[in-house]
């Protein structure tokens, strides 16, 4: 699906909005710094690197407005960018915690994801929290509207503004993305449409899925492989039966959203919702290197680093996790 010379597009998301803890947002920097540009090149690839910095400067309030520590609204500068950035209030709407800058960083994502598809590159995602897939997913769909996703994920991200419990968004972009009941609200409404079937998405590696997921799961017969899966079928029999239903001829293009807290904590430590019992190094990468292997995919976000958390040794196993995730998916371990 790709055109010309194998060319990557990296996307870097330094955004940690769709979430409760900062350093997520550090990640971008973090897998760059590590070599991840010179890494994909001498697997042929030719790579773009595009920060999106310009994030930081989206004039909504990162802190919410009804905490006693929110700067004043009004004028200053962002210490990153050294920009003046306008503080504008980002009260909750219903549940949904900061929705103005969650959404509005999402449509500039969407934006970069579709352009860099439309050239025929392949888009290359660096979160940042995994509300960022909104952008992501819909940005992949507008090149490609037959694609299929696969969501890689200790959590399902399928809450709605109505079923979640903890408001934050990064469990919510699935719903979006399907246009689940209670999705159709401003200001994601004002860009981002339905653009994903139930039958569409398949999960695996889920361990931690709250209960009115569950029942959205249920309700639209969406696909999911939990590691109870992987332990009886084994990870290879997992793909398989995941590529069979998303995309039984191997003709469509392939999306991967990958969580690394899919992965268990002794491999990928440094994340911001670690749960027990995930997929080992292996498996992980089995996943990556069987989508390489298909020719299909067309779109990878590699999402919720976070390099602040825990010690340096942590630190390095996850982003090095992040990096080889990168790697395998673009072809790394092929023969
Ligand atoms: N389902 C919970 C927890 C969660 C989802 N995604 C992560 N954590 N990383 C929620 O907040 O919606
Ligand atoms: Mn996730
Ligand atoms: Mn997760």
């Amino acid at each position: 699906f790709l055109e010309g010379n194998p060319t990557v597009g990296i996307v870097g998301c330094p955004f940690s909005g769709g979430q409760g803890r900062t350093g997520v947002d550090l990640a971008p920097n973090k897998l760059i710094s590590a070599g991840l540009v010179d890494q994909l090149s001498s697997l042929g690839w030719e790579v773009h690197y595009n920060s999106q910095e310009k994030f930081i400067d989206i004039p909504y309030n990162p802190i919410p407005a009804s905490s006693p520590s929110a700067p004043e609204n009004g004028t200053e500068i962002n210490e990153r960018s050294g920009k003046k950035v306008q503080r504008l209030p980002d009260e909750d709407i219903g549940k949904m915690k900061k929705p103005r800058l969650v959404s509005a960083v999402n449509r500039e994502v969407s934006k970069e994801v579709e352009e860099i598809a439309k050239k025929g590159w392949l888009p290359l995602t660096l979160g940042g929290d995994h509300s960022l897939a909104m952008g992501t997913v819909s940005g992949t769909k507008a090149k490609y509207p037959d694609a299929c996703l696969i969501w890689v994920d200790a959590h399902a991200d399928i809450n709605t503004p109505d079923t979640t419990d903890s408001g934050n968004l990064h469990g919510c972009p699935v719903s979006f993305l399907l246009g689940l009941e209670g999705t159709d609200v401003a200001p994601f409404n004002e860009w981002l449409k339905p653009c994903l079937e139930p039958e569409e998405i398949v999960y695996i590696g889920l361990r931690d899925v709250d209960g009115p997921e569950k029942e959205i799961l249920k309700k639209h017969g969406i696909k999911a492989f939990s590691m109870h899966h992987v332990d009886k079928y084994g990870i290879g029999k997992v793909v398989e039966m995941a590529l069979d239903h998303v995309n039984p001829d191997r003709s469509k293009p392939i999306h991967l959203s990958y969580d690394v807290d899919a992965l268990d904590p002794m491999v990928a430590p440094s994340t911001g919702t670690p749960v027990r019992g995930g997929l080992t190094f292996r498996e992980g990468h089995y996943i990556t290197e069987a989508l390489a292997e298909t020719g299909c995919l067309v779109s990878v976000d590699i999402m919720e680093v976070n390099p602040s958390l825990l010690d340096p040794s942590s630190v390095e196993k996850t982003v090095a996790a992040g990096c080889s995730l990168a790697r395998a998916s673009l072809g790394e371990t092929l023969l």
